[in-house]
C-alpha cells in the first residue's frame, strides 16, 4: 500500500486536524504526519501545495490527496473496518451523528474554539450555544445508554463517531461545562483516550495564537 501522510495544523487548536488524526490513530495503520502553522502568513500556500481545498487536514495516499475529516475518516474505515460499529444500524447511527457534528454546532464552534491545553475558561452564554450543548448531551446521554453494557465509548467500542465528538470534549473541559451522569463519564472517557493524551501533550509546546484564546478570567 502506498505511505500515509496525515497534514494537520496546530494541534492546539485545529480540532478538524484533531478528528482526521484520532481516527488515523485508532486504524493502527502506519501514517507519517506534516504540520502546517495555522498562523503562519504562507499557510494557504503551504496548503495547496496538497489539497485544493485549502484546508487541514489532508490525508496523502502516495500522491494522491483525500481531504475533509470525514472523507479522511471514510477511506481508513475502507482499509480497517472496525473503525465503524459492527452492526448495520448502529454504523448508520454513528454515521448520522458524525455527519450531524460535521455539518453543525456553529455556535460551539464560533463561541467555544477548541483550545486543548486551555482550562478554567468562560464564555457567555448565548441561546444558540445552550442550544447546541442539549444536542451534544442528548446525542452522548442516548448513545450511551443503548450501549452501556458494551463498552465506555458513544457505540459501545471505540468508532469514528468517537473521534468526530473529541474536539467538543476538550472544548467542554476547557470551558467548563456541566453535564448529567452518562454524558459527564462518557467525558472522562474521551479525555483518557491514550490518543488524545499523546496529541495534548505535542500542544502544549505550540505557540499562542490569540484569535482562539477566548473566555479568559479578567
Ligand atoms: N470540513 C473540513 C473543515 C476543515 C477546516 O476548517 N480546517 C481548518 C483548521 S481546523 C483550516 O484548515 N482552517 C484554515 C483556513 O480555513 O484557512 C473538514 O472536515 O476537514
Amino acid at each position: 500500500m502506498s505511505a500515509l501522510t496525515l497534514v494537520i495544523g496546530n494541534k492546539n487548536y485545529s480540532s478538524w486536524s484533531l478528528r482526521g488524526w484520532l481516527v488515523a490513530s485508532h486504524s493502527g495503520l502506519a501514517f507519517n504526519e506534516q504540520q502546517l502553522a495555522l498562523q503562519a502568513a504562507d499557510f494557504k500556500q503551504q496548503v495547496a501545495r496538497f489539497s485544493p481545498a485549502g484546508r487541514v487536514p489532508v490525508l496523502l495516499v502516495g500522491e494522491t490527496a483525500i481531504w475533509d475529516s470525514l472523507a479522511i475518516a471514510e477511506y481508513l474505515a475502507e482499509l480497517e473496518p472496525g473503525l465503524w460499529p459492527t452492526s448495520l444500524l448502529d454504523r448508520a447511527r454513528a454515521r448520522a451523528i458524525s455527519a450531524e457534528m460535521h455539518a453543525g454546532f456553529q455556535a460551539l464552534r464560533q463561541q467555544m474554539p477548541m483550545n486543548v491545553r486551555a482550562v478554567g475558561r468562560t464564555v457567555p452564554s448565548t441561546p444558540a450555544l445552550e442550544a447546541d450543548i442539549a444536542r451534544i448531551v442528548d446525542i452522548w446521554e442516548s448513545c450511551r445508554r443503548e450501549h452501556l453494557r458494551q463498552g465506555p465509548w458513544l457505540f459501545g467500542r471505540w468508532s469514528i463517531a468517537d473521534a468526530m465528538y473529541a474536539p467538543v470534549a476538550a472544548r467542554f473541559r476547557t470551558y467548563g461545562v456541566s453535564l448529567p451522569v452518562l454524558a459527564a463519564e462518557y467525558l472522562v472517557t474521551a479525555l483518557s483516550d491514550p490518543a488524545l493524551l499523546d496529541w495534548a501533550v505535542a500542544a502544549q509546546e505550540e505557540p499562542t495564537l490569540p484569535s482562539s484564546e477566548v473566555g479568559l478570567p479578567n
